[in-house]
């Protein structure tokens, strides 16, 4: 008998840009809204990210946080999960500071450093609604998405054991798994571990299904009982990698953060749009979807 899936749900993210879309939410309030109809949806954890009310743009100011979280908190059940990816130009401490504000249960922990390359979508767009957008895709060429050991000793120890707040560990790439389970040697955090496999991102592992089977493999041997796994991929992957996710017993994420789409060529309306077609897959398939109690319990969150 499969466990019920725990679908993740990622309403905003700091990639895609306000000209890519008119559904993606960026007011607190959109962001609540957004967040609370992915919940009443299905999704039991909520990955937060938050942005300049004004243009757009990724912001980890705590007050914007402070905004949308007690709202979500207040409407639903779900597990509230803080990004601490940050953005372009940001200190460890900067990326840190909503989460050390917020004590969430959850907060996000990429788990190596890496290119992150968005600049290709520069592209498709040409009526850009804010002058930063296609700068910030642009200087995306030129950027490393840092994660260091020691940024990321810094974060376990300040929020795991500072907080108690445990990590959806995001892993891009087979390399970062090895680097999970050097950190765990070192005793610096405890299981059970949510791991948040990427596909599909230029500068990590490909979308190919290949790819999902080895980290898999992977995970199991270095992780053993220790571990739940979840899986997200950019793009027109987002639906069939998650499906595959489920199918292997795994978890998964969906949301505009991954995918600005629910079918070839259509924008989604909505996160809760994509959460529904998900759910409606993994229910027709006989599986079941996760409540966020049962998420807290399995994934041993401080509630
Ligand atoms: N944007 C995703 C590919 C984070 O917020 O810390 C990974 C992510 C990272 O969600
Ligand atoms: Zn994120």
């Amino acid at each position: 008998m499969s466990k019920p899936v725990i679908i993740t749900c990622a309403p905003t993210g700091g990639i895609h840009t306000p000209t890519m879309s008119e559904h993606l939410p960026i007011t607190p309030t959109e962001i609540a809204q957004a967040s609370i109809e992915a919940a009443e949806a299905g999704a039991s954890i909520i990955h937060l990210h938050a942005r300049n009310p004004e243009d757009g743009r990724p912001d980890a100011d705590p007050e914007l946080f402070m905004d949308f979280l007690p709202r979500i908190k207040q409407a639903t059940n779900a597990v509230m999960n803080v990004s601490t990816g940050g953005g372009l130009g940001m200190t460890r401490e900067q990326r840190l500071r909503a989460a050390l504000r917020a004590s969430p249960e959850m907060a996000s922990m990429n788990m190596g450093s890496m290119n992150f390359g968005i600049f290709p979508m520069k592209d498709k767009y040409s009526d850009w609604k804010h002058a930063w957008e296609p700068e910030f895709l642009d200087m995306t060429r030129d950027f490393i998405f840092r994660n260091t050991f020691a940024d990321i000793e810094f974060a376990m120890k300040e929020l795991g054991e500072g907080h108690g707040t445990k990590f959806e560990f995001e892993i891009y790439d087979l390399g970062h798994l090895y680097n999970l389970a050097w950190c765990i040697d070192q005793g610096w955090i405890k299981p059970p571990f949510f791991l948040q496999m990427v596909f599909g991102i230029l500068g990590g592992v490909g979308a190919d299904l290949d790819n999902l089977m080895h980290m898999h493999t992977i995970a199991e041997k270095l992780f053993g009982a220790e571990y739940e796994w979840s899986v997200l991929a950019a793009g027109r992957h987002q639906m069939p990698f998650t499906t595959q996710s489920a199918l292997l017993g795994g978890n998964l994420r969906v949301g505009l953060e991954d995918s600005l789409y629910i079918g070839p060529g259509q924008k989604a309306t909505s996160s809760a749009q994509q959460v529904r077609k998900i759910r409606q897959i993994i229910e027709n398939l006989g599986l079941t979807i996760a409540t966020p109690d049962e998420a807290r319990m399995r994934l041993g969150l401080k509630g």
